[in-house]
């Protein structure tokens, strides 16, 4: 297999319910695709930046730039055959730029299946028929508007709510909910690194929330802060999890070895690949630790990887893998709907899945053939 050439296309997605949170809200979804051309298969992938650097310090342009400029001249130039083990170290000598390197490491995974007749999810070693399905709630109005909005979503059947919070939404807004809908609700927070711990507040409101039976606190301090997570993960109950602190197998074992967390939110773009998302799945499968699928705000392509991600043994969480129409009116793929709280795994060949053209047409605003 060889990668001939590329293409990226820029998606705006208009988003029915915008996710607020401490970094601020998404109206539209501005999504980047990778289209990869094998030869004997086009492959697709999406790379989960957003097109501001608030979440992390990728985003869409730069993605783009390090895409046509190095990523995919790399492994165009690759010696024969591009296997999908081979990828990560072809990619290596570019610093940096995980969504990016995920997005072509996906498209060429996904053509690769394609041609060998093979779904992701088998690929990968999945033993889920079908994930869990969770939803994320934003920062509301108010609380009687986030208590309504937890019923429809519970009415819907979802399996988990994860509530954004931070100082200031949190005791509150986590009160109500329990309070409406008892304790047997699977409830998480995450907080987008959005308290300090150096703040005795902010401590003190963190460990306030351990008295409502939490699945989980996602991220309550910032990415680097490692030490800090293990010192309010030994003076509380509730387990923590860690998000945009895992880039890596390596920064997942330093984690580890701290005491820094004990559930991990694993996502594909975020440490860099379908591989390394594995690996990391493996590594905390061997620790005992958990793991669950994060989201994005992906289209139909990124959400089909994670739900072939999420068919994987460790994933024991329910994730962030939810409903199309939950962000999008309407999608560039036909939309995952869930039946019963759950998501089918796709068996097709690949993600299983792939942009419908007349709606590419109409949602796609740019489309950039990778000069080789
Ligand atoms: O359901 O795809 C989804 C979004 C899940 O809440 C979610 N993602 O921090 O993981 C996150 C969070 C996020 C939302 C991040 C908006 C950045 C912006």
């Amino acid at each position: 297999m060889r990668l001939h050439g590329a293409e990226l296309l820029e998606i705006h997605l208009p988003v029915v319910d915008p996710i607020v949170t401490a970094a601020g809200g998404e109206e539209v979804r501005i999504v980047l695709l990778v289209r990869a051309d094998l030869g004997e298969a086009v492959g697709w992938g999406e790379c989960v930046a957003f097109h501001l650097p608030y979440y992390s310090s990728e985003y869409i342009e730069a993605a783009a730039e390090v895409l046509r400029h190095h990523l995919v001249p790399r492994l165009a130039a690759a010696q024969e055959p591009l296997t999908p083990e081979r990828i990560p170290a072809l990619l290596a000598p570019v610093h940096g730029h995980r969504m990016a390197k995920a997005a072509l490491e996906c498209a060429v995974l996904d053509g690769w299946l394609r041609a060998e007749g093979r779904s992701l999810a088998d690929w990968l070693g999945g033993t889920r028929a079908a994930v869990d399905c969770g939803v994320s709630i934003g920062f509301q109005e108010s609380v009687e508007q986030l208590v309504a909005t937890v019923g429809g979503y519970l009415d819907a059947g979802y399996r988990r709510i994860k509530l954004k919070v931070g100082p200031g939404w949190d005791l509150e807004p986590v009160a109500a909910v329990r309070a409406a809908f008892g304790d047997e609700v699977p409830l998480q927070v995450d907080a987008n690194c959005a308290y300090d711990p150096r703040d005795a507040a902010h401590l003190g409101r963190l460990r306030a929330l351990d008295r409502h039976g939490l699945q989980l606190i996602e991220q309550p301090f910032g990415s680097e802060l490692l030490l800090d997570h293990a010192e309010l993960a030994a003076s509380v109950e509730t387990p923590i999890c860690l998000d945009e602190s895992i880039t890596s197998v390596a920064t997942l074992e330093t984690a580890l070895a701290v005491g820094a967390c004990t559930v991990v939110n694993v996502k594909l773009g975020r440490v860099g690949g379908v591989l390394a998302a594995r690996a990391i799945h493996d590594r905390c499968e061997e620790a005992g630790i958990p793991v669950w699928c994060g989201g994005m705000l992906e289209s139909g392509v990124g959400r089909a990887a994670n739900v072939a991600l999420a068919s994987l043994p460790n994933f024991r969480l329910p994730g962030d893998i939810s409903e199309s129409r939950r962000y999008f009116a309407e999608d560039i793929t036909t939309p995952f709907t869930m039946d019963d709280g759950q998501i089918t795994v796709p068996t097709g060949p690949g993600i299983g899945v792939e942009p419908d053209p007349e709606r590419l047409e109409r949602l796609c605003v740019r489309r950039t053939p990778v000069e080789l």
